[in-house]
């Protein structure tokens, strides 16, 4: 476990991508603007899952240039990056034989970025990892919504009924299987999110068993079924003590959204995110920033002038 972690502990600083179809609507539906952050637009509007899957056709990134995005997480001093694969939507952001809800099959742009930034992350000696939605998914039927109200179990289409065990089998687990396999290097890290009651700890060592085949393979505490993984997971705030005896990262935005809004322009200051980097680097943590790129497949520029920022001090005053 030791020599699989070497690595990682001494990244300290990562950069988080959650690029996917909701940087679409980019937080406005109808013409109305959604409270919450970006990438729940759909939950938060009770989209339909029809409705919601329509946005893939005009979702066509040309804009986007991995090589970019690269040396900007390299500038800004970042050791990895970690981009959504599949968020609680269940739109791939990949080339899925499992599913044809994917930006290969479903969109104009027919391109599969997870497969540029690999190769770029190659070439440019930066790990990446892939975040994974692996238990809610909105679009599939069977797949989870979280319920913060007690009187319903979620969801809100009856497209989304059926059962979770299915989803897992049919749609989770098989694209788990293509983010392992058909990447070239396959990824360092799978980041797992929002774990709910379905995840049992028998359908969740179905899953485990299939990262074992990947030694090297880092992955965080959020898969669910009583696993704790490799690393804890604090969002948008960094723990007093760290966490001593675990290897932990700091997840955080620059703004309040992760996934791309266009009213949210409630930026941190260069000089807060260095704060923070050093608070957690001082405990013992990383931290992985996030950046929300838009639908044309650009990183916004306050985001790239503070992560510019960032590097620029690092060169100055940081280790390396
Ligand atoms: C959360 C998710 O629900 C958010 O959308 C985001 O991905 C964050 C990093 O994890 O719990």
């Amino acid at each position: 476990r030791d020599a699989r972690m070497a690595q990682w502990r001494q990244a300290r600083f990562g950069m988080f991508i959650h690029w996917g179809l909701y940087a679409v609507p980019a937080g406005v539906w109808q013409g109305k603007p959604v409270d919450g952050i970006g990438e729940w637009i759909m939950y938060n509007a009770k989209i339909p899952v029809a409705d919601y899957k329509k946005l893939a056709s005009q979702f066509d990134p040309t804009k986007f240039d991995a090589h970019a995005w690269v040396a900007l997480a390299k500038a800004a001093g970042m050791k990895y990056i970690v981009i959504t694969a599949k968020h609680h939507d269940g739109f791939a952001m990949f080339d899925s034989k499992a599913n044809p809800f994917n930006i290969v099959d479903a969109t104009p742009f027919k391109r599969d970025p997870l497969r540029e930034l690999a190769r770029e992350a190659q070439k440019q000696g930066i790990k990446l990892g892939f975040y994974y939605s692996q238990d809610q998914d909105w679009t599939a039927p069977g797949g989870a919504a979280l319920t913060f109200d007690k009187s319903h179990d979620g969801h809100w289409d009856k497209a989304q009924l059926g059962s979770f065990a299915e989803y897992l089998h049919t749609k989770a687990i098989p694209q788990l299987k293509e983010l392992l396999t058909n990447y070239q290097p396959s990824p360092a890290i799978v980041w797992f999110d929002t774990p709910t009651a379905d995840m049992t700890p028998q359908l969740a060592s179905e899953i485990v068993a299939l990262l074992n085949q990947h030694p090297n393979l880092i992955w965080n505490n959020r898969l669910g079924g009583g696993y704790k993984g490799d690393t804890e997971t604090p969002e948008q705030s960094v723990p007093a003590q760290g966490y001593p005896g675990r290897d932990w990262e700091t997840c955080m935005t620059i703004n309040d959204t992760w996934g791309y809004k266009s009213t949210d322009t409630n930026f941190k200051s260069t000089q807060e995110l260095l704060r923070t980097l050093v608070d957690v680097a001082s405990k013992g943590g990383n931290l992985l920033l996030n950046v929300g790129p838009d639908a044309q497949g650009v990183i916004p520029a306050p985001e790239v002038e503070r992560l510019q920022a960032i590097g620029k001090w690092l060169d100055v005053n940081g280790e390396s």
